[in-house]
Formats: C-alpha cells, sequence, structure tokens
C-alpha cells in the first residue's frame, strides 16, 4: 500500500500535513466473458466491493495482444487487477486471497487458519476435478474456432475431459450431501468457483449430470443468491 500526502490549501500555496494509506479505489480490474472473470466478480460482490473495471475483448483476441499481454498479464488471460502502486496481480485464485485480505469482513476464505485450509483445500480439488478438466473440454471443442491460433489445442482429448470433469461432479456428490455449501455451513470461493464453471459449463453443452442431485441442489440454491 503507498502514501499519499494530505495537503492544506495556504495563502502561500499547498502544504503537506501528513500522509495517508492510498485507498483500494485506485485498484483496477480487468473484466472479459469468461468463468474466470465471473468467479472474482461473484468474489467482489458477495464482499460488497466495486472497483473501476477495464473490459478486455476476449472474444476478438485484445487479451492476446500488446498492450495486454506485455504490460498487464504475460499470459494473455483475463482477469487481472492492477493494485494501487501500479504491479498487476493474475490467477483468480492469488486476486481473490489479495481481496480478502484487504477486506477481511464477510469472509470467504477464512477467520482462522483451519477456515482457510478448508477453502483452500475445496478450491484446488474444484479446480483440478471439475473446472480444468469442463474448461478445456469447452477449448478443444466447440471453443476450437477461438482457441486454436491461441493455444495448443487436443481436439482428440475434447470428449475425455468433459467426461472427467462429470466425474468430478459426481466424485462431489455424496461428499456434499446434506451441507449448506461446498466446504460445510459457509459460503467460500470454493462455491463461487464452482457456481461459474458449472453455470458456464451449462451454457456450453455440458449440463450437470441429473444423477448428482446434491450438486443440482447446491446449484440452484447458489443460483437464487442475488450475487449471481
Ligand atoms: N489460470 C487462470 C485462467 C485464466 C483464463 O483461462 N481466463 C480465460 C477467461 S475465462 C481467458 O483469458 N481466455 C482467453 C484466452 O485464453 O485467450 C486464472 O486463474 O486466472
Amino acid at each position: 500500500m503507498s502514501l499519499i500526502a494530505i495537503t492544506v490549501n495556504l495563502l502561500d500555496g499547498y502544504r503537506e500535513i501528513g500522509y495517508a494509506e492510498r485507498g483500494e479505489d485506485n485498484m483496477k480490474f480487468y473484466n472479459s466473458v469468461g468463468p474466470n472473470p465471473r468467479v472474482v466478480k461473484l468474489f467482489m460482490a458477495e464482499k460488497g466491493i466495486e472497483l473501476p473495471e477495464v473490459d478486455v475483448d476476449l472474444r476478438g483476441g485484445e487479451n492476446r495482444r500488446a498492450p495486454y499481454n506485455v504490460d498487464v498479464n504475460p499470459a494473455g488471460q483475463t482477469p487481472a487487477l492492477e493494485l494501487d502502486d501500479g504491479s498487476v496481480l493474475t490467477e483468480i485464485t492469488a486476486i481473490c486471497e489479495y481481496l480478502e485480505e484487504k477486506f477481511p469482513a464477510t469472509p470467504l476464505i477464512g477467520a482462522s487458519a483451519e477456515e482457510r485450509a478448508a477453502t483452500r483445500m475445496w478450491t484446488r480439488r474444484i479446480d483440478l476435478k471439475i473446472c480444468e478438466p469442463l474448461t478445456n473440454g469447452f477449448r478443444f471443442a466447440e471453443g476450437l474456432p477461438l482457441f486454436e491460433p491461441r493455444l495448443r489445442c487436443l481436439p482428440e482429448a475434447a470428449a475425455g475431459l468433459k467426461a472427467t470433469a462429470q466425474d468430478g461432479v459426481r466424485w462431489l456428490d455424496p461428499l456434499i450431501a446434506g451441507r449448506e455449501f461446498v466446504a460445510g455451513e459457509r459460503l467460500t470461493l470454493a462455491d463461487l468457483m464452482l457456481f461459474a464453471f458449472l453455470d458456464f459449463g451449462i451454457s456450453v453443452g455440458q449440463p450437470i449430470d441429473p444423477a448428482a442431485t446434491n450438486v443440482i441442489a447446491w446449484y440452484e440454491r447458489m443460483k437464487a443468491r442475488p450475487t449471481t
């Protein structure tokens, strides 16, 4: 956090009378379509954080060209969070961890070491078992025309990746039986990530397996939240 000078306007000019922390209102969120930016948007909405936004034209490939992939994110992806000192954070879990520390009210990662560890465990499980294969299943099939010029695509893997994501959903299903949220009785980053990606999956032809009744009931509860 950088400091800004507090000044008073005197007859002979401005005089510094102290310093204050530069506010979070100097942060800037690079947004676009897609489930990854949506995770952070949901995280901010649940916490009541509002930041200035820059809309990146992902379909037009703006994220893969200079200046974005030089000045903002060398990985050429969204989202990104520019901090008030001008540095840039990327990777949705890192961005959410940062926001949690800056805005600890309404904890979505956790208020204790145990809660934070549990959230990170569930977030990682959901990312690896569901989000990654679901997204790559899309990129290598329906998304192929958009993604083939951008990254190595494995169309032959698409069906297997989609099935792997459904395996992950079926694996999760009995584990959340009787729970309000993925990690128990509190809303966490794991819920927001799972919701954003399952909702995206539904929109691109990867519906939730109807046999996963606990996940479907959880999804409906999440969908009814005012923030989603
Ligand atoms: N691991 C990254 C994934 C970011 C990502 O895949 N973003 C997508 C949007 S949902 C993207 O930029 N896709 C366009 C592209 O790769 O050109 C994160 O956690 O932020």
